[in-house]
């Protein structure tokens, strides 16, 4: 503490007391900044380019345990997941689990990270074809998990192109939220939502 601190100290019987009280600030305040540092992990680990075209984002509830994959095939035909999570063009930020990988031990507190989202950035765009597609790769209840699938554009100002919420009701259930369509100047000329298997598409590459 500096002598500027000492000198307007209320008495020195109260040293003690003031100095568990700063202790007791100063540990609140970095556990705070360790939550803090938590909540914002997935928005640090995004990775979200500055110079990205358009946000393709896929969320589902807070805490929920399964684990939802967003896939993206491009009008190359390339498709983008989380076992190829960049083809030049596009971006996948990361795999989120659902609860997986999301707690930390701290001082042997349990600290979970609530946030359930997988986000791809297109940096830049071919003008053709993106089909969205979300895949249910794990679940752990009988219930439908609600996945809002989400597309901004953000240049020259943030607007929506798609929003929507979709049920995905058990292990191995694939939907294609949306295809897009992008003329050469990188504008949304079409939308349907005409169904195709990507995961299928994978596979037979695979095989
Ligand atoms: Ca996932
Ligand atoms: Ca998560």
């Amino acid at each position: 503490m500096t002598s500027r601190a000492r000198f307007f100290r209320p008495a020195p019987s109260n040293d003690a007391f003031t100095d568990l009280l700063f202790n007791a600030l100063l540990g609140f305040a970095f556990m705070f900044f360790i939550a803090f540092m938590l909540m914002a992990e997935p928005e640090q680990s995004g990775k979200v380019d500055n110079k990205a075209e358009y946000i393709i984002t896929a969320s589902w509830p807070d805490s929920h345990p399964d684990d939802i994959d967003i896939l993206v095939e491009d009008p190359r035909g390339q498709i983008l997941w989380f076992s190829n999570k960049d083809t030049g063009i596009m971006h996948l930020d990361r795999d989120d689990r659902g609860n997986l990988q999301d707690q930390l031990i701290i001082d042997g507190k349990k600290i979970s990270n609530p946030i359930n989202q997988e986000t791809v950035s297109l940096r830049s765009w071919i003008p053709g074809e993106y089909v969205v597609n979300i895949l249910h790769y794990q679940a752990n209840y009988n219930a439908p998990v609600p996945v809002s699938v989400k597309i901004e554009k953000l240049n020259p100002e943030v607007t929506m192109t798609y929003y929507a919420v979709h049920d995905l009701h058990g292990a191995g259930e694939e939907v294609t939220a949306t295809r897009f369509t992008l003329d050469s100047q990188g504008v949304t000329t079409d939308i349907s939502n005409l169904q195709k298997s990507l995961i299928n598409r994978i596979s037979k590459k695979t095989n």
